[in-house]
């Protein structure tokens, strides 16, 4: 009996001296900035939560995406978006051998971008931006955030100025937009326009200096009742004063397309790179018909065929 307490002893010390003395860390993210890139750029990614252990390895479902990790990964790593990816929502995933992240979302876009730049919080401290197309990465980073971009319209320009944030991104805030003149009236406000994300729509009836400011409240309402924020509370703040596609009608597609609307001008119907269909929209009014959230890889793209072509929606296609 004594010797079996000792053998099993034995074997005890031996699986404990043989255990690894560190475990590898698996990828463990909750959001990554900017959480979105133009075609044709390579970009500096920054984690929030940690990217584990190396060697690691990256998936996405836009397979032409790459990304190039440092030899000891801490919070960065760069990813590459080439010139020929498609326009739109795509899902990233990091992981080594230990284990994955979550489905990180992704925006692929067609405007300019920028980081946001801390402090922006007051009209005095915003953060100048172009208003002909770009697109501002950024983040409520913590409670009472407020971010502010100063813009210059002519009279009669159409400002469009949406935030992708908790609809696509999975952000966990509910977003409102202003849009503050010189004199520091509010002119426009919006707060939810494809759930909880505004979009504002502004035509200037003078010519010059106007501020967008962002702020939010949780998306899950708590007791708080005030401005909050939080490193996960990230966006995507598109501005244009050109055509913007906000919705597609009708929203999934069976055979040939008849018809489909726009809020403005023409644009660009496409079936896939190689396969396409052109069409001319014709002009709608506003009507609030959100843009599908299906992530497919067989699905229907409209971008607009005006200045940069810079802006595109997509449905899912029913075979
Ligand atoms: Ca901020
Ligand atoms: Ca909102």
């Amino acid at each position: 009996m004594s010797r079996t307490i000792s053998l099993q002893a034995a074997l005890l010390l031996w699986l404990i001296s043989s255990a690894p003395q560190s475990l590898a860390e698996t990828p463990e993210i909750t959001a990554i900035s900017p959480a979105g890139g133009q075609q044709g750029r390579t970009i500096e990614v920054t984690v929030q939560g940690k990217l584990g252990t190396a060697p690691l390895r990256f998936w996405s479902n836009q397979p032409e995406l790459t990304a190039m990790f440092p030899e000891k990964p801490e919070k960065t790593f760069s990813l590459t978006i080439p010139e020929q990816t498609s326009p739109g929502p795509v899902l990233l995933r990091l992981a080594n051998a230990d284990g994955a992240s979550r489905l990180l979302p992704f925006v692929v876009g067609k405007l300019p971008e920028v980081q946001e730049a801390e402090p922006n919080e007051a009209l005095e401290k915003s953060q100048t931006i172009a208003t002909d197309g770009c697109v501002v990465n950024g983040a409520l980073g913590k409670n009472g955030d407020v971010d502010t971009f100063a813009i210059d319209l002519e009279a009669g320009q159409t400002l469009v100025a949406a935030v992708t944030a908790q609809q696509i991104l999975g952000s966990p805030m509910d977003g409102v937009l202003q849009l503050v003149a010189s004199d520091g009236y509010v002119v426009a406000q919006n707060d939810d326009d494809h759930a909880n994300d505004p979009l504002l729509i502004y035509v200037a009836k003078k010519a010059g200096r106007y501020y967008l400011r962002l702020f939010g409240f949780p998306a899950t309402p708590n007791s708080s009742i005030r401005f909050s924020g939080g490193a996960d509370w990230i966006y995507r703040l598109t501005v244009s004063t050109g055509p913007y596609v906000d919705h597609l009608q009708p929203v999934a597609l069976h055979g040939p397309a008849r018809s489909l609307f726009t809020n403005q001008s023409a644009g660009i119907f496409q079936s896939s790179p190689s396969r396409s269909r052109h069409l001319k929209t014709e002009k709608h009014s506003f009507t609030s018909i959100p843009c599908p959230r299906t992530l497919s890889h067989s699905r229907l793209r409209i971008t607009r065929s005006y200045r940069n072509l810079s802006q595109s929606r997509s449905l899912p296609r029913v075979a």
